[in-house]
């Protein structure tokens, strides 16, 4: 999967690297050929565009970094927005405050639902568990056989019942069974159809309201392309998935399904299944998966390593700035932009006094608002009055509120509160913000 994608992509970013300075124009062609790529790789069309736009946008409002050439710079960028379509992060599973948790895994008929079960109840095993397999696809004696075969060549305890009962009543025994065997996790295995029909989906909201779940895994097959983010949004509407498996992902196709389902669905993916054999599975990790679709393995490294150090010297800066006083609006003010980064650099705003703690309690929605507010009004300083606030005098607060869109008071609180931040820095007080400073951005 992804292997002429990432030919594409790869032959892309090739030619950029061998210019130099990179112009709108550049920026445009490159990206009018990943487009292409994207759509002949099957990727939803929507997914495309947005992509497509945020690394626009990005890459001609690049901050320059002087570690990386333009062209690394855009691969970067390229990089980041593509673990942002994948999902950020990964996801675990959701434990269960009283043991057993509980895993039901959905999905149609030959997606992989079986297997997938089995190779989650292994996974768990490994990782120190103690998994229930529940056989609930029993309208036909084969599928409960597999699962038990499957649970014996693993040692994983299989609850099964006669085939024909309902799926329901074979999940409430297996939960008195769970109790009884002290197992720490059910992986529930459901009765899937060739297509997603009315009498799937209500037997299905049964057993879930039976069982409660903390995670409803709807299992699909990367290989059915666009089919798969249809059915993805389908059953999160009935039933509230809590996340996906992708399952075929060894095999040839183009990839389309896996690239878009997270942000068409808005569920995240949480394990991939690369292979028949039971532990050809994995947590999914969008980072690695990004950097095998770009298969740029060398650059991505190279990138992170500049960006360390980058971050490096700047933390050794902002440092002696802290220890000598010297922590100007100037420096806040780039201070203001990591926290709204929060990314890579987020260590950087731990160094402050509080500044974290204020970063965390800022209320959501809010936060944008006001960082913003605040730096329109550091933003509206001359360079020297954002070295030593001391010389705004009224005139200069008005003219500053005037240029920001703010009131005089702003400004005054805003150097107020500065003002107090500098003395705890020169106090040396770190982690603890005192109530009139929290202020600041709310
Ligand atoms: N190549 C490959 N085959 C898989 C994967 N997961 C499942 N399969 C195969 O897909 C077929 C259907 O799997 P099964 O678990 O019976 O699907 P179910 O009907 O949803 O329960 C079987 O032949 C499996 O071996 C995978 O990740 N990679
Ligand atoms: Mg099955």
């Amino acid at each position: 999967m992804f292997e002429v994608l990432s030919d594409k992509l790869s032959a892309v970013f090739r030619k950029l690297s061998s210019r130099g300075k990179l112009g709108e124009k550049d920026i445009d062609d490159a990206l009018r050929q990943v487009r292409l790529a994207l759509l002949e790789a099957d990727v939803n069309f929507k997914v495309v565009k947005d992509f497509t736009t945020r690394v626009r946008e990005r890459s001609l409002g690049a901050q320059v970094l002087q570690s990386l050439t333009p062209a690394q710079q855009i691969i970067k960028i390229v990089n980041e927005e593509l673990i942002a379509t994948l999902g950020v992060g990964e996801s675990h599973l959701e434990l269960s405050s009283h043991p057993p948790s509980i895993a039901m895994l959905v999905g149609l008929q030959g997606c992989g639902k079986t297997t997938t079960a089995a190779k989650l109840a292994l996974h768990l095993k490994h990782s120190g568990q103690r998994p229930l397999l529940v056989a609930a696809d029993n309208r036909r004696p084969a599928a409960i056989e597999q699962l038990v075969t499957l649970g014996e060549q693993l040692d994983i305890p299989v609850y099964r019942e006669a085939a024909g009962t309902r799926g329901e009543d074979v999940c409430a025994h297996a939960l008195t069974k769970a109790k009884e065997l002290a197992v720490t996790w059910v992986i529930v295995d459901t009765a899937g159809r060739m297509h997603i029909d009315e009498p799937m989906m209500a037997e299905l909201t049964q057993v879930k309201e039976g069982l409660k779940p903390g995670e409803v895994l709807l299992v699909v097959d990367a290989m059915t392309g666009q089919d798969a983010v249809r059915m993805a949004e389908e059953f999160n509407s009935r039933l509230g998935l809590t996340g996906l498996i992708l399952t075929k992902m060894d095999g040839d196709a183009r990839g389309g399904a896996a690239l878009s389902i997270r942000w068409v669905s808005g569920v995240p993916i949480k394990f991939i299944g690369i292979g028949e054999k039971v532990d050809a599975f994995e947590p999914f990790y969008p980072d690695r998966l990004a950097s095998r679709i770009l298969g740029m393995g060398d650059v991505l490294t190279f990138i992170e390593k500049a960006e360390k150090t980058f971050d490096e010297k700047r933390v050794k800066e902002l440092e002696k700035k802290v220890r000598t006083a010297s922590f100007d609006l100037e420096d806040f003010l780039s201070q203001l932009r990591e926290i709204r980064k929060m990314g890579p650099v987020a260590q950087l705003v731990d160094m402050l006094p509080g500044a974290s703690q204020l970063a965390k309690r800022l209320p959501a929605g809010m936060e944008e608002k006001q960082l913003k507010k605040v730096e329109a009004m550091i933003l509206s300083m001359t360079p020297e009055e954002r070295h030593n606030p001391n010389i705004i005098d009224g005139s200069r607060r008005r003219r500053i509120a005037r240029g920001s869109g703010v009131t005089p008071q702003d400004v005054n609180q805003l150097l107020n509160q500065f003002r107090q931040m500098q003395k705890l820095m020169k106090m040396g007080i770190g982690g603890k913000l005192p109530p009139n400073l929290r202020g600041m951005f709310g």
